[in-house]
C-alpha cells in the first residue's frame, strides 16, 4: 500500500520591513508555481510568511504593531494565493500574524492556516509556545517580543483529514516541545507542517548558538520518529534586517530520516514524494500507543508546569 502526497517546502529568504504584501505574495506565488511544476499537491510556507519577523523590535504604538497583522484571510492582498491554489490544485500552509475582533476585544495570534487544493481554508492553528519575553530588554541587540505581541493560541494542537491523510500544524518554537507532536500523534497525525523564524543568535543562551542547526534537526527528527509521522519544517532565513536567521528547511520521514533539505539561505523549494503509509509500521509496532503507552505514569506532565527537584 502507498498513499503518496508530494509536498514542497517553500523556504523564504529575508523579508524587509519595507516590503509590501503584494511583493511578498508574488514570491509565494512563484514558489507555488514551482511546486506545481514539480508535481506537489501541497506547499508549505514559513511562519509569519507575509512580513518581516517584527517581534525583533519593541513597539508601543498599537497601530504600528497591527500593521504587521492580517485583519482578514483572504484579503485583497492575499486572495491571489487562494485563487492560484485553486487554479493549480495545490494546497498550502501559510503562517501570518492574525488580528481578530472577538467579543468586541482585539486579539493577536501567531497563526497558520491549511488551505486545500480548491482554495478553501480547512484548518487553523494559533501558536501555543510563544518564546522570548514581554518587556523591552534594551541590552539585547534585537528583541524577541512574541510574548508581548501575541496571545497563547486557544485552538489546541488540531489535526485535519486532508490531502488523503491526517495533517497537523504547529509553529516554530512548538517544534522543540515533545508535547506538541505527541498531542497530534494521539490523533493519528501523519504529517506535521510547521514554519519557523529562528535567529541564529539567542542573546540569553549564546553558548547554544553554534548548535542551532543541530537542535533544529534534533527536535524535528525526534518528533517524527517518536510519533511515526512526516514532519515538514520550513524556514524564513538569511539576513533579515541585520539579524541572521537559521535555514535548513527539511522534510523528515517517519523513520526520523531527513529526506530533503534546502541548500541556501534564500527562496528555495525542496520537494519530496511522501508515502503517508510509511507511518503505519511505526504506529503499529514501536509506537503503538494503545499497546505501550502508560498515561497513569505521565500525570505530572499535565499537573506540573515547571520542574520541582526533590528535597
Ligand atoms: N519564532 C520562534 O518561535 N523562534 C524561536 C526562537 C527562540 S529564541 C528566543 C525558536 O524556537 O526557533
Amino acid at each position: 500500500m502507498s498513499r503518496i502526497l508530494t509536498v514542497g517546502a517553500a523556504q523564504l529568504g529575508p523579508i524587509a520591513c519595507a516590503d509590501a504584501r503584494p511583493r511578498v505574495v508574488t514570491r509565494l506565488l512563484e514558489l507555488m508555481r514551482q511546486a506545481h511544476a514539480m508535481g506537489c499537491g501541497l506547499v508549505v510556507f514559513p511562519e509569519l510568511a507575509l512580513t518581516t519577523f517584527f517581534p525583533r523590535w519593541y513597539m508601543e504604538s498599537e497601530a504600528e504593531i497591527d500593521a504587521f497583522c492580517e485583519k482578514e484571510m483572504p484579503s485583497a492582498e492575499t486572495r491571489p494565493l487562494f485563487d492560484e491554489a485553486a487554479r493549480l490544485s495545490v494546497g498550502f500552509y501559510l503562517g501570518y500574524a492574525e488580528l481578530s475582533l472577538e467579543g468586541g476585544r482585539k486579539r493577536r495570534f501567531n497563526t497558520s492556516i491549511l488551505v486545500d487544493g480548491a482554495g478553501r481554508v480547512v484548518g487553523k492553528y494559533r501558536k501555543i509556545h510563544l518564546p522570548g519575553h514581554a518587556e523591552h530588554e534594551p541590552s539585547r541587540r534585537f528583541q524577541h517580543l512574541e510574548k508581548r505581541y501575541f496571545e497563547i493560541g486557544d485552538l489546541g494542537f488540531g489535526v485535519w483529514r486532508a490531502f488523503g491523510g491526517i495533517i497537523g500544524m504547529c509553529i516554530c518554537n512548538d517544534r522543540r516541545w515533545p508535547e506538541t507532536y505527541r498531542v497530534m500523534g494521539l490523533q493519528g497525525v501523519e504529517m506535521v507542517l510547521l514554519g519557523y523564524n529562528t535567529p541564529v543568535h539567542n542573546p540569553p543562551a549564546q553558548e547554544h548558538d553554534h548548535l542551532g542547526d543541530f537542535h533544529n534537526r534534533l527536535s524535528m527528527q525526534a518528533g517524527a520518529y517518536q510519533n511515526g509521522t512526516w514532519v515538514v519544517g520550513v524556514a524564513k532565513t538569511g539576513n533579515e534586517e541585520g539579524v541572521p536567521m537559521l535555514a535548513q528547511s527539511q522534510i523528515i520521514a517517519p523513520s526520523g530520516e531527513t529526506v530533503a533539505m534546502t541548500a541556501t539561505e534564500a527562496d528555495e523549494l525542496i520537494v519530496a514524494r511522501c508515502d503517508l503509509d510509511l507511518c503505519n509500521s511505526y504506529k503499529r509496532t514501536m509506537f503503538n500507543f494503545a499497546a505501550h503507552r502508560v498515561p497513569e505514569a505521565y500525570r505530572l506532565i499535565c499537573e506540573r508546569r515547571g520542574a520541582i527537584p526533590p528535597d
